[in-house]
């Protein structure tokens, strides 16, 4: 409780200052009768306030006007009916809002937007009207003028680097949000892509050391793991999901940090969770050290349907030992021999257990003999094969079209990753260019949370029109372009 009681003050210390702007419209004003409609193009995505003014056209309004605001991230969604979506997440996700003004008047909308369109419609007036003085006022604690262009000199890397940025820099609010339209919260998976590619662009240390302290200061679940997502408005609320990948992706953003800012205050602060994360995770093991199954959303991994996970969540723990015995010895913590022990132990177990020397590829009875793109991915990610062996694996997995292959851009980060690491520079670039160059070319202004070329429909929740399109975990391409000078 004391520690809650602390981590929590110091979050709040690290509450980021915010930048506002005003973003005017295309369209300056409007003459509306009922049924008349119109639509306004900010030009950019954006978050944050809409306002808007009306009055007279020439007679007096008579009686109240009532409006329909709607606010889309892309034009599919202004096009979309929303009165068609079922639930799944609730549809109050969904920007749009019946308004009823009596007098002609200034209105600022109450509610937050992330949007770049927004449509108006005159649901009822008695009378003409015209309105006016419309303006965006939006918000981001990226400091944008700090950000230094990328130093590449591919085209479409450029391009892809800039949508990036602004991704980043639309969930970047008093914390790392995921999607300013949707979810609004922190999750951890989120807050790991997030603050790696601020280190990169906005270089704010504040709001990471705020997003590892709101964790910190979460509850723990009867397994021991952090909240997967933990909530700051209107007051600090922690999570009920606690996903096991996640809360090891805790250690892996408390490693990061370390490693970009060398700060051993936030890393003493932390430490004790952080083993305590791992020693959790050890806990699940059976006795050949291989994770097992575990009641509820356990696993997260990716959004792919019917994915089997525990070799990849298997490969998620390996990452993050290797990460956090690094981090240790590097504070001089002998313990670092404790789980880089272990750490060669569970690899020596994956490859005994997990892997098919036939199939060549890890596939196994755990995961009812799935072969998917996640548990090659993680297992070399977490160094269970290396070399050669690892480059074939990869290639010919990420080709194949009977391996379950990644949906999000979060999963995707990893594959990239994987590629790197394994020097396969050119694959890598290609990899980004057409997944986050897909989305490019589909328009996007910031970069998704869910997308398959052949399947622009896809959504994890049923239906697309609840989809984020600015989605903090789609930002990495700017980390890796800048990171390896691309
Ligand atoms: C969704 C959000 C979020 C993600 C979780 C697992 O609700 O997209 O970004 O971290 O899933």
């Amino acid at each position: 409780m004391k520690d809650k009681k602390l981590f929590l003050s110091k979050a709040q210390k690290n509450f980021p200052e915010l930048y506002y702007r005003d973003i005017k419209p295309d369209v300056t004003e409007f003459f509306a009768s009922t049924g008349d409609s119109f639509l306004l193009d900010l030009g950019e995505h954006a978050v944050g306030h809409f306002s808007f003014a009306f009055d007279n056209a020439d007679d007096f309004i008579d009686a109240p006007i009532r409006l329909i605001i709607k606010f889309g991230e892309d034009m599919r969604e202004i096009e979309d009916d929303f009165s068609a979506y079922e639930e799944g997440l609730s549809k109050t996700w969904l920007q749009e809002e019946i308004i009823n003004l009596d007098f002609p008047q200034k209105t600022t909308m109450p509610r937050r937007y992330a949007c770049r369109y927004i449509k108006i419609t005159v649901d009822k007036t008695n009378k003409p009207v015209r309105l006016f003085d419309f303006c965006f006022r939006a918000s981001t604690s990226a400091d944008v003028s700090v950000l230094e262009p990328a130093k590449t000199a591919d085209a479409l890397l450029n391009k892809i680097d800039i949508v990036a940025t602004n991704t980043l820099k639309e969930c970047m609010q008093t914390f790392f949000e995921d999607g300013p339209k949707r979810d609004r919260r922190l999750w951890t998976g989120d807050l790991r892509l997030e603050a790696l590619t601020n280190y990169y662009t906005f270089k704010n240390l504040e709001i990471t050391k705020r997003c590892l302290y709101l964790f910190a200061a979460g509850n723990c679940d009867k397994l021991g793991f952090l909240p997967s997502y933990v909530y700051e408005t209107p007051y600090y609320f922690s999570g009920s999901a606690h996903i096991a990948d996640y809360a090891l992706l805790f250690v892996v953003s408390v490693c990061d940090y370390y490693e970009h800012t060398g700060d051993t205050a936030v890393i003493n602060d932390l430490m004790q969770i952080c083993k305590s994360q791992l020693e959790s995770f050890r806990k699940i093991l059976d006795e050949n050290l291989i994770v097992t199954h575990q009641e509820g959303w356990f696993a997260f991994i990716d959004w792919c349907p019917e994915l089997e996970k525990l070799t990849a969540l298997q490969g998620v723990y390996l990452y993050t030992l290797e990460r956090f015995s690094e981090l240790l010895k590097a504070i001089g913590d002998e313990e670092h021999k404790k789980y880089s022990l272990h750490l060669s132990e569970v690899r020596h177990a994956c490859k005994k257990h997990l892997y098919d020397e036939k199939a060549n590829a890890f596939i196994n009875k755990l995961d009812n003999g799935q072969f998917s793109v996640h548990s090659q991915v993680w297992m070399i990610l977490g160094g269970v094969i290396n070399g050669r062996e690892a480059e074939e694996l990869l290639v010919s997995c990420l080709d194949s079209k009977d391996a379950k292959q990644s949906v999000t851009p979060y999963m995707r980060h990893y594959v990239t990753e994987a590629l790197f690491k394994l020097n396969l520079k050119d694959e890598a670039v290609q990899y980004l260019k057409k997944f986050w160059g897909g989305m490019l070319e589909q328009g996007a202004d910031t970069f998704w949370e869910a997308y398959i070329p052949e399947n622009l429909d896809f959504s994890p929740y049923d239906n697309r029109v609840i989809n984020s399109l600015c989605h903090a975990w789609s930002c990495t391409p700017s980390y890796f372009i800048r990171k390896y000078g691309l």
